[in-house]
């Protein structure tokens, strides 16, 4: 099969006219993979993603084809799905301040054009969840633009549908994933046109690897949040005062992997309400 991009958690495959989404079990911490993946990963967050999906159709209609019909070696962390005409915007959501959300609204009070209220710290619940769409900038790292810079990109309609769309998306997501006890942070969608021009979810859904996954019984505005799933991996690798958080990062020790994995699983667990069924 036809490898046709390559990323650094997953591979985008061509198989004939449709597209294979493969995950693995690598993870990144602080931007950087680290050597040691984590087992089960790939198809955690793949089978998450799809339980997503299909709980979002009324939303929205998506790129997935199969999660069945995959190379035996893929069996469980791949999905067929339909090969879009990608839109070059992240449509971001957001209902609480991290990251570079965090970073543009102590610069400026805004994130992407959206003003916010003065007197939010790191980890606040916005008052009402925003559109904060940003761009693959040449850079490599992405960067906020405005609605009025998608509206000028992608038309009035297209940037209104988007908008709306990933508000929807989030708003369901979010409240779902809070009534058990996940704050779904944020989360970034990808969408592409079908040939007749619809609109299209792709990519993965609502996974801790687009989304910021916190524990709702740790979140606390002020200080930086827990990480659901990465949070073991992250503490661990701050011990290591050798490294300087760039590439290559360092091994991961096995009580470090086998506790992130439970995480993962927890998560997946808890969203779906199902057991994992390789646990
Ligand atoms: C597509 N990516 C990003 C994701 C990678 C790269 N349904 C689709 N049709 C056409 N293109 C894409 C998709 C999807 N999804 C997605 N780039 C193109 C990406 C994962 C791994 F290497």
């Amino acid at each position: 099969m036809e490898l046709v991009h390559s990323g650094k958690i997953r591979d985008l495959y061509a198989d004939g006219p449709d597209l294979l989404l493969v995950a693995s079990d690598k993870i990144s911490v602080y931007d950087v993979v680290l050597p040691t993946p984590i087992p089960g990963k790939g198809k955690i967050l793949t089978q998450l993603s799809l339980w997503w999906f299909a709980r979002l159709a009324g939303i929205v209609p998506n790129h997935v084809i199969s999660a069945t019909d995959i190379p035996p070696q893929w069996a469980g962390r791949a999905v067929r799905c339909r090969r879009l005409e990608m839109i070059p915007v992240e449509c971001i959501a957001r209902g609480y301040l991290a990251g570079l959300g965090l970073d543009s609204y102590r610069a400026s009070g805004s994130v992407s054009g959206v003003p916010l209220p003065p007197g939010l710290a790191e980890g606040s619940k916005l008052p009402e969840p925003v559109f904060t769409p940003s761009t693959k900038a040449t850079s490599g790292h992405d960067e906020f633009v405005t609605f009025d810079d998608v509206v000028a990109e992608l038309g009035a309609g297209t940037a209104s549908e988007l908008r709306r769309i990933t508000l929807e998306v989030y708003q369901h997501g979010a409240e779902l994933a809070a009534s058990r006890g996940i704050i779904i942070a944020d989360t970034k969608l990808e969408f592409g046109w079908a040939p007749d021009r619809s609109l299209v979810l792709a990519d993965e859904v609502l996974t801790s690897d687009s989304s910021r996954f916190w524990a709702a019984e740790d979140w606390q505005p002020g200080r930086p949040q827990r990480y659901l799933d990465k949070q073991f991996v992250r503490d661990w690798s701050s011990t290591i005062t050798s490294w300087d958080r760039r590439p290559p990062g360092p091994p991961i020790p096995a009580e470090v992997v086998d506790a992130t994995r439970r995480r993962y699983v927890e998560a997946y667990e808890r969203i779906t309400q199902e057991p994992w069924p390789e646990d």
